[in-house]
Parts: structure tokens; C-alpha cells; sequence
């Protein structure tokens, strides 16, 4: 039997206001998939998300949401899931809205590692908006704000949410639903902050101006600056140059996460004792 998305979706919000052949859509099965697989209830889950395409994520699922502010999410998510430790709790952002204007949140989400699943929708410029620089903009690459060439060096999202302290990373695309699936079952799945870049399409508001002017010209770009982490881990440092690890890139089990530690704290105040690390 077909999967019934609609017992997830706001139906009366449909057709979403996003363009036609936008990865967003692609992302939102993906998630939809995932929460039945691992058989969350609807009650027992809240989105977050911010201001952007990305941003009318939460607009469109049928649970507890919160659409914020731009660059917010995650400060709103942390006193959600603080308040309620045991709800799951996915944040969504875009590549201006997570990177940009709440790239601090995102740093901060990741150092305490509190259990939050954070999906960056990295679509490689502001959309919503319509084209500025965003921080994942490829250098060279005509934006609204840049029209003879992107000048800001490229950023991997992936490299800053390890090294902030995320104990599970991941990268996928949206030209592999699939995997995508299984790599938001395995971040939900996961106990701590768990950070999942999205390559995703903006054909109308980067690929027009940028030769990939439609979905699939978009998405062949996506794949060719894509190599999975396996092949990606035998390549030369001169050979991984321009290209990004997809699947999933760090997995840490022992991690403390925020919550638990924060259950520590209140057990400190009651028995007038210092907090136990
Ligand atoms: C404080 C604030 N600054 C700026 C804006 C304008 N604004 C709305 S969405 C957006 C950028 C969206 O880009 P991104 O986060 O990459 O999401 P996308 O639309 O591409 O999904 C900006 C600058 C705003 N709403 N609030």
C-alpha cells in the first residue's frame, strides 16, 4: 500500500509555497518517513524551525511547531527540549538562517551537545529572499549581492558542527532520498546534538544566474561536488579538493548530553551539594 503522508501533513496548508521541483519537498518526505519509521507520535515531537524557504518547514507538518525568528531556532529548540527532555525535539534552519545570522546558536547547540536534531536545509544561498550571499555559497558563484563572483571562501557546515562539539554529523542530498531517510532515522535514533546538512536545489534563485536553471541541472551539480565518506576517506588531499563527504561522518555515543547533565545541576541545588561531572 502507497505511505500515507497525509496523516503527517497540514492538508489545508497544501500546495506548500514552495517552487516547483524545490528540494525542500523532498526533504519534508524524507523526514516524514522517518518519524513513521521509527514510530514518534505526533504529540511527542516539535519542530522548530526559522524565517526562510526552509523555514515554512514546520508550517506543513501536522505536530506541535514553532516557526521563529530568523536565526533563532535553536536558542527556542534548547528551551523546548530543557523544559521538556523527553519530547523529541528537530530544529530546521537554512544555510543564511543556521550559518549566517544564527551561526552562534548553531555553535552553541553543538559545544553542549543537547539532544536536538538539527537539519540544515543547505540550499547554497538565501532563497527566500532572493539570491544574496549566503556562508555556503561556492566562491565564484554569481548572487545577488555578488554579481561579477562570490568572493567569500566556501564553508563546510559539516567541519564546523564537529569541531563545536556535535556528537553526530552527517551530510546527504536530495537527489538520494533514500539515504537521506536513513541517515534522519539514525540522527533522530541518536542521543545528543545531532547536525545533518542537506544539499539541497534552489534552481530558481542560485541556478538561474548560475548555468542550472532547472531541478535536475541543479542536482547533477550537487552530485558532482559529492563523493561518499568512503571514497572520500581513500582520496589525496589534492584529489578531495572542491568535494564534499556525504553519509554519516561522526558518531559519538559517550558524549554527554545537556539535558542529563542539567538533571545533575537540580540534584546539586536539592542536596546543597556541587554538581557531579
Ligand atoms: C532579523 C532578520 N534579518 C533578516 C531577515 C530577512 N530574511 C528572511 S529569510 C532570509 C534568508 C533566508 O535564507 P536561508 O536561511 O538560507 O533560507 P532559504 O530561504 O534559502 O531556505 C533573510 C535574510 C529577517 N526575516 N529577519
Amino acid at each position: 500500500m502507497a505511505f500515507n503522508y497525509d496523516e503527517y501533513l497540514r492538508t489545508d496548508k497544501m500546495p506548500t509555497l514552495w517552487c516547483w521541483g524545490c528540494g525542500d519537498g523532498v526533504i519534508l518526505k524524507a523526514f516524514i518517513r522517518a518519524i513513521d519509521k521509527l514510530g514518534i507520535k505526533k504529540d511527542d515531537m516539535c519542530i522548530v524551525s526559522g524565517i526562510g524557504c526552509s523555514g515554512r518547514f514546520s508550517s506543513y507538518i501536522d505536530c506541535n511547531t514553532v516557526h521563529t525568528t530568523h536565526g533563532r531556532t535553536i536558542a527556542y529548540a534548547t528551551g523546548i527540549k530543557m523544559a521538556n527532555p523527553d519530547k523529541h525535539v528537530f530544529c530546521i534552519t537554512g544555510d543564511g538562517d543556521g550559518l549566517a545570522i544564527g551561526g552562534n546558536h548553531t555553535i552553541h547547540g553543538c559545544r553542549r551537545n543537547i539532544d536536538i536534531n538539527h537539519i540544515l536545509i543547505d540550499n547554497f544561498i538565501y532563497g527566500l529572499t532572493n539570491s544574496q550571499t549566503s556562508p555556503t555559497t561556492p566562491q565564484g558563484m554569481w548572487t545577488v549581492t555578488m554579481k561579477r563572483g562570490n568572493i567569500d571562501p566556501t564553508f563546510d557546515a559539516c567541519k564546523l558542527a564537529d569541531a563545536a562539539g556535535a556528537s553526530f554529523v552527517a551530510r546527504e542530498k536530495v537527489s538520494e532520498p533514500r539515504k537521506l531517510e536513513k541517515v534522519f532515522v539514525e540522527a533522530f535514533k541518536h542521543k545528543g546534538y545531532s547536525f545533518v546538512d542537506v544539499f539541497s536545489n534552489c534552481h530558481i534563485n542560485l541556478g538561474r544566474k548560475n548555468k542550472m536553471a532547472n531541478a535536475m541541472e541543479n542536482l547533477d551539480w550537487i552530485d558532482s561536488i559529492t563523493v561518499s565518506k568512503k571514497k572520500y576517506d581513500a582520496m589525496s588531499e589534492e584529489e578531495r579538493k572542491g568535494l564534499f563527504p556525504t553519509g554519516v561522518l561522526k558518531k559519538d555515543e559517550e558524549a554527554r548530553e545537556y539535558t542529563e547533565m542539567y538533571e545533575k545541576v537540580k540534584e546539586a541545588w536539592q542536596n546543597n551539594t556541587k554538581v557531579e561531572l
